[in-house]
């Protein structure tokens, strides 16, 4: 063990944090990174809304981590670096999609401090475990304000991007709202959908095993041809969460 890293034994004479002087700022990047996400994953629930079993759990285990940094440090440190490590890798698996969708803020947004920001507090829990030198943790710092600041820049730039397309006269309305669809809907020859996405969040219009899949940014409206022999398909919504978004599109 080198001779700076801290151990148990020092712990005692210290009861703020265990040995190092240097631990101080990985210990705030793990608090406020952590409280980001945290915050960030209430916001999301708030908007959508709904409460996501892991994603409220992670709320509930950052509070306790948070409570537990003042009066048993190692003990905090080990539970808000592991609810990072392990929500993150959950992130990596089931929200990554959405970072190729900076035009959806609110997924998009939610993808990078789910993805990252869990990513770099893992990281934070690591350094501040092993009390690392301090200028590792400024690193830290200003490594997650510029990804956070370009994040929200790429996004701004993409929500420019997005525009709505006006229905044509003969075009199918179809409301997509409070994350449904309508129950049916029936096109005739000819006609064109014009997907009406009303939801701050992304949504896709996806029959399976055909070309018909149309990604719907959020608040955007997009038209799009239906290109399938008359017959009655099931649509879904091939987002990951959204399984309970069903339809049944009968061409004509
Ligand atoms: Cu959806």
């Amino acid at each position: 063990m080198r001779a700076t890293t801290p151990d148990h034994a020092t712990t005692s004479r210290h009861p703020t944090f265990p040995g190092s002087r240097h631990a101080n700022g990985w210990l705030r990047s793990l608090a406020i990174l952590t409280s980001l996400v945290a915050l960030g994953d209430v916001v999301f629930m708030t908007l959508i809304p709904e409460v996501i079993p892991p994603l409220a759990l992670g709320v509930a285990l950052t509070l306790i981590g948070i409570g537990l940094l003042r009066v048993r440090p190692r003990a905090g440190i080990a539970v808000l670096g592991l609810t990072s490590l392990v929500l993150g890798l959950l992130a990596v698996l089931i929200l990554s999609p959405h970072l190729a969708h900076p035009g959806s803020p609110v997924d998009f947004l939610h993808a990078v401090l789910s993805v990252a920001g869990r990513a770099l507090a893992t990281v934070a829990g690591v350094g501040a475990w092993r009390g690392a030198s301090a200028a590792g943790a400024r690193r830290l710092a200003t490594g997650a304000l510029g990804l956070a600041s370009a994040a929200i820049a790429v996004s701004a730039v993409a929500v420019l991007t997005v525009s709505s397309e006006a229905a044509r006269p003969g075009d199918l309305p179809v409301v997509v709202a409070g994350s449904q669809f309508p129950p049916t809907v029936t096109i005739e020859p000819g006609q064109t959908l014009h997907l009406d996405n009303q939801d701050v969040f992304r949504h896709t219009f996806t029959v399976p095993d055909t070309d018909l899949d149309v990604d719907l940014p959020a608040t955007t409206a997009v038209r799009a041809a239906v290109d399938l022999p008359p017959g009655s398909y099931d649509v879904i919504c091939d987002i990951a969460g959204h399984e309970h978004m069903t339809a049944v599109l009968v061409v004509d």
